[in-house]
């Protein structure tokens, strides 16, 4: 992925600021490339980093990164054939089993995900995924709550990354397990709403291995200049499909060998 940007500083702080404005008083917006049609996925990752360096200003704490659009059908449903990568703070953690607002968000959906959590630092811009397996303490369940802020889900790859991937919140949970005593590749994975099954899929739908997905962050963070500290959270992307959800859906996510997360959704 090319790190080429275009767009000028004050340009950046604007998008930074309207992205910003969005996700936290939970407004749709127009996709970015609607005013800068020549925006580069570089600009992204710029609006991107310019957003994360306000929140921490602002005293959240960066946990760790997602890896987004991993998977086959969700990159030919998105129209792109490389995957993004998004930072996740404590802001969007919520607990398992808590109650999570929609109130502050505009259009929730929920993805299973492996995630990952690293106790050594990884460095690209050629990291593997035998590397990320070393390099992980444990891997647990976790679902992600995307929430894209444009209007009538239009968007494209370069507005969604200056979106921070549509990260909005996360819940893990189950048991924690150590990845060598696992086979990443077929874990099966089954989303329940309401009592009703509504999503299915395996693990090998990112990527062919989660663990190929956090590799893939790490060499998207070397091309930004950065690394992947010991002691991050990763999400390691969608195994099934993004589901919505609205007040008072409950969802519970249960996932061979690593247990089930849940949790409940109010106004
Ligand atoms: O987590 C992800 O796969 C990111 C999805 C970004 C696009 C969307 O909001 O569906
Ligand atoms: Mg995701």
């Amino acid at each position: 992925m090319s790190m080429e940007t275009t767009l000028t500083r004050e340009d950046i702080v604007r998008l930074t600021e309207r992205i910003e404005g969005a996700q936290t008083r939970a407004y749709a917006i127009p996709k970015l490339t609607n005013e800068y049609p020549n925006m580069t996925h570089g600009d992204g990752y710029a609006v991107q980093t310019e957003l994360r360096r306000r929140f921490i200003a602002q005293g959240h704490r960066h946990v760790g990164w997602k890896a987004g659009l991993t998977s086959k059908a969700k990159m030919q449903q998105m129209g792109v054939n490389v995957p993004s990568i998004g930072f996740l703070t404590d802001r969007m953690a919520r607990p398992e089993n808590s109650a999570i607002s929609t109130g502050d968000l505009v259009h929730p959906r929920v993805e299973c995900e492996v995630a990952f959590v690293t106790n050594k630092t990884l460095i690209g811009p050629n990291c593997t995924k035998e590397e990320v397996l070393e390099a992980t303490d444990y891997v647990l369940p976790a679902v992600e709550i995307i929430d894209s802020r444009f209007s009538g889900f239009k968007f494209d790859l370069e507005s969604v990354i200056a979106d921070n991937g549509s990260s909005a919140r996360y819940v893990g949970g189950g048991r924690a397990r150590d990845p060598k005593d696992l086979d990443l590749r077929t874990l099966g994975v089954v989303m329940e709403k309401n009592g009703e099954m509504v999503a299915m899929g395996a693990s090998a739908a990112v990527l062919g291995h989660p663990a190929e997905a956090v590799a893939m962050l790490v060499n998207i963070l070397a091309e930004m200049g950065e690394t992947l500290p010991a002691g991050s959270f990763v999400m390691s992307g969608g195994i099934t499909e993004a589901i919505a959800v609205q007040p008072g859906d409950n969802v519970i996510a249960r996932f061979q060998e690593l247990g089930s997360v849940s949790m409940r959704f109010v106004e």
